[in-house]
Formats: structure tokens, sequence, C-alpha cells
């Protein structure tokens, strides 16, 4: 069983996030994004999952279940409709995110007593920690 990702976790480093952002929106929103510290809080009940990136600025929240194809709408990020899937991959849930952007998709796991985001669309790849 991989750990657990449950929590509130709270932001310490952010690499490349304005090149992953630069892959989904225009330069305005990326200046305010960049700024923020943001926080995530996971929470598990068997294989359903809510994830939630809460921030001065906006919040964003995911609900799903692992092995599961759902709908997602990225409201107030960059606003596109994507089909996505969770699954885990060895230590890492991950997620796929299928629609109008390549390679779109993210994968979270813990390390120690940090908690790891690897974002990706197109080339980029952001790593939050
Ligand atoms: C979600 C932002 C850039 C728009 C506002 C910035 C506000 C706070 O996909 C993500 O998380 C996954 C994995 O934990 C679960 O949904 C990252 C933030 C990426 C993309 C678009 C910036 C506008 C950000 C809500």
């Amino acid at each position: 069983m991989p750990a657990s990702l449950c929590g509130t976790w709270d932001m310490i480093s952010n690499v490349n996030f304005d090149g992953y952002m630069s892959a989904l929106i225009s330069v305005y929103l990326r200046k305010i994004a960049l700024r923020l510290k943001l926080r995530k809080v996971i929470e598990q009940q068997g294989d359903q999952y809510i994830i939630k990136t809460l921030s001065t600025f906006r919040n964003y929240a995911i609900s799903f279940k692992t092995g599961q194809v759902f709908e997602e709408f990225t409201k107030g990020l960059d606003n596109r409709h994507i089909k996505s899937t969770v699954t885990w991959q060895g230590n890492k849930l991950t997620c796929e995110q299928v629609g109008e952007k390549k390679n779109r998709g993210w994968a979270h796991w813990v390390e120690g007593d940090k908690l790891h985001l690897e974002l990706h669309c197109d080339g980029e790849v952001c790593k939050q920690v």
C-alpha cells in the first residue's frame, strides 16, 4: 500500500509553474497565479478521493474514484473540458487528462513527510512540493 496522501499540505517549492501554465493560459493570469502559495487538502474514503487546491485568489476541487474516467471542467483555471482518469502507478497517484491539450496530467506521491506533485502539459513539467 502506498503512503496515504491525506491531509493538508502547504507549498514549499514550485519549479516551472510558469512554463506549465504557459501551455494552458495567457500571461495575465499567469502573473497572478505565479505568486500564490497553494494549499492541497486531500481526503480519501476507500477509492473515492477529493483533492482541493486552495489559494487566496481561487480554489479548485476535484472528486473522483480511482480507475473510473470522469468529466473534469477546469473551472477558474484554464476552463477546459477534459476526460480524466486517476490510477495508482506504483506509489504514485497518477492522472491522465485527455482533451484539447496533448500530454496533460499529473502525479502525486509522498516522499518522507512531503507531498510531491508533478504537473505536465505539452512538453512542460512543473514540480511542486
Ligand atoms: C491546479 C493551475 C493554471 C490557471 C489560477 C491559479 C489558481 C489554485 O491540477 C491541479 O491539481 C491536481 C493535482 O493536485 C488536482 O486538481 C493543479 C492548479 C493548476 C493551472 C491555470 C491559473 C489560475 C490555482 C486553484
